[in-house]
């Protein structure tokens, strides 16, 4: 079997840790192996990428973005490929998996094209004859620590404006994933990103992530995970400018005026739809009491007949889990909703004999206080509540300590905007489910779900940048601010 290796200035190298493999978890067979990074090798990333960094800014970001054009016109041709060996490591449907490389394109060519406009501001000045603008500068060398949920998308939501600002990249991708990290950075090697701006090292979050976020000479890091794992970068990292984007507990209202038939379509997507491994997925549906009863059964009648099976065959509707411990971790919550009181309808167990699937699952008769209602599961476990009116519904969704993303289904302005209004969330739905997010909207939320980054579009720039405020004084005398003022 292959062994793949480190991408660390320009040259593919083994790591000094030994190697590990990536299973395929619909088969559970090992698809490659790969590098088991220490600390040193860590170090030596952070010294390729703070060589590169100087010379790479110095690069007209024009340029810059035409290099980031190239690497979406070779995700676009290698799509196919790319999105069959993500169904391959991480499971999910291929139709989602090319939805994945297709995201990773479309924030490659946004952020292409921000190598045109990184854009500051110009301002006036207290004083006469004098000028002040802000500009953007790099960071300088960044860690970006990405999860295998989207092993496409996600690192490139973070390369790609990081790039385009300047920065160089020491990249540590999930040990579920590193594949399509190693496959992403060949891309980028080819499109002509220069040897050491992009250095990819694999391995287990302790030692290679630890190193990371703990090394002096990284200026930021941009991390995509648990809460658990954010919560230790605030404490270990030290004076950096950190990102994260953290877990969800995403609720869909839905109202007694909505369409039920759209709400239905919403809620299984959002709920099954990757096997409920997105930050973004729902989890939680908070219906109208007078409504319940009806949508539960519609739900559960299309629960129950959704396919499960290998993401490559096309007939299948939900894929596997990502591994062992996820599915030990659903089954963990089903046991706990079943002694908290909930009313289990229908999954609530593994699938097959082979491969790491779990049956969809619903459980109703849940309230606000239990555990299956508030802890981030990510898998397809979903709960319903109920409520009589918006008001309680909107308490209900942020009785939770995340706040990503949100979701409600009504044919009544007035409720939707209510929603908007109120829901605590860094996105909010109307008519439509928590996931799908577009690239050049800000992504990321509230509360426990990140430290207030936000990633993509414009807000991916400001990530990924510095501010300095310059002012040009060219009166030629000195002019003191706030002493030397006209009044
Ligand atoms: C995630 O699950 O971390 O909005 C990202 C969505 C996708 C991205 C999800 N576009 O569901």
């Amino acid at each position: 079997m292959a062994v793949y290796k480190n991408y660390i200035g320009g040259n593919w190298v083994p790591s000094s840790g030994g190697v590990f493999s990536s299973i395929n978890p619909s088969t559970e067979k090992a698809i490659g192996y790969f590098q088991k990074s220490a600390a040193s090798d860590v170090s030596k990333a952070v010294d390729a990428a703070e060589d590169a960094q100087k010379k790479w800014s110095n690069i007209p970001a024009p340029r810059r973005g035409e290099i980031l054009l190239s690497i979406a016109q070779l995700l676009r041709k290698e799509k196919e490929r790319l999105a069959r060996l993500e169904t391959t490591e991480m499971g999910k449907v291929l139709t989602e998996a090319r939805g994945d490389v297709q995201e990773a394109v479309d924030i490659a060519e946004y952020m292409a094209g921000e190598g045109r406009r990184l854009f500051g501001n110009t301002t006036p000045s207290e004083l006469r004859n004098k000028f002040c603008m802000t500009v953007r500068m790099p960071v300088g060398v960044v860690g970006i620590i990405t999860p295998w949920n989207f092993p496409i998308a996600i690192p490139a939501w973070k390369l790609m404006p990081a790039l385009v600002c300047g920065n160089a990249v020491v990249w540590k991708p999930s040990s579920d994933t590193p594949l399509c990290a190693v496959e992403l950075t060949k891309l980028i090697e080819k499109a002509g990103v220069p040897k050491g701006v992009v250095n990819l090292v694999t391995g287990p979050g302790d030692p290679a992530g630890t190193a990371i976020v703990r090394h002096k000479k990284m200026r930021g890091i941009s991390f995509t995970g648990s809460r658990d794992t954010g919560l230790w970068i605030t404490q270990n990292a030290g004076i950096k400018k950190v990102g994260l984007e953290l877990g969800g507990k995403n609720g869909i209202i839905i109202m007694d005026d909505a369409d039920i038939d759209l709400a239905l379509d919403g809620v299984i997507w959002g709920a099954f739809g990757t096997t409920g491994q997105r930050c973004t997925a729902a989890s939680r549906v908070i219906v109208h009491e007078k409504i319940k009863k009806k949508f539960e059964n519609a739900l559960v009648n299309r629960a129950r007949k959704l396919r499960l099976g290998s993401g490559l065959d096309s007939k299948t509707d939900v894929g596997p889990l990502v591994n062992k411990a996820a599915v030990e971790k659903s089954q963990r919550y089903v046991e706990i909703g079943k002694k908290e009181g909930a009313k289990l309808l229908c999954g609530g167990e593994k699938h097959g004999t082979r491969g790491f699937f779990y049956k969809p699952t619903v459980f109703t008769e849940v309230s606000i206080d239990m555990r299956i209602a508030k802890e981030e599961i990510f898998g397809p476990v979903l709960s319903i509540i109920s409520f009589r009116k918006l008001e309680e519904a909107v308490e209900y969704m942020n009785a939770v300590d995340y706040g990503l993303s949100s979701s409600i289904y009504t044919n009544n302005i007035k409720n939707a905007f209510q929603a908007i209004e109120n829901i605590e969330a860094g996105i909010t739905y109307v008519n439509a489910s928590t996931i799908g997010a577009e690239v050049h909207l800000p992504f990321g939320g509230v509360k426990q779900t990140g430290n207030g980054t936000r990633e993509a579009g414009i807000t991916g720039i400001e990530e990924f940048s510095e501010i300095k405020a310059v002012y040009i004084d060219y009166s030629g005398k000195l002019q003191r601010a706030q002493i030397d003022i006209e009044r």
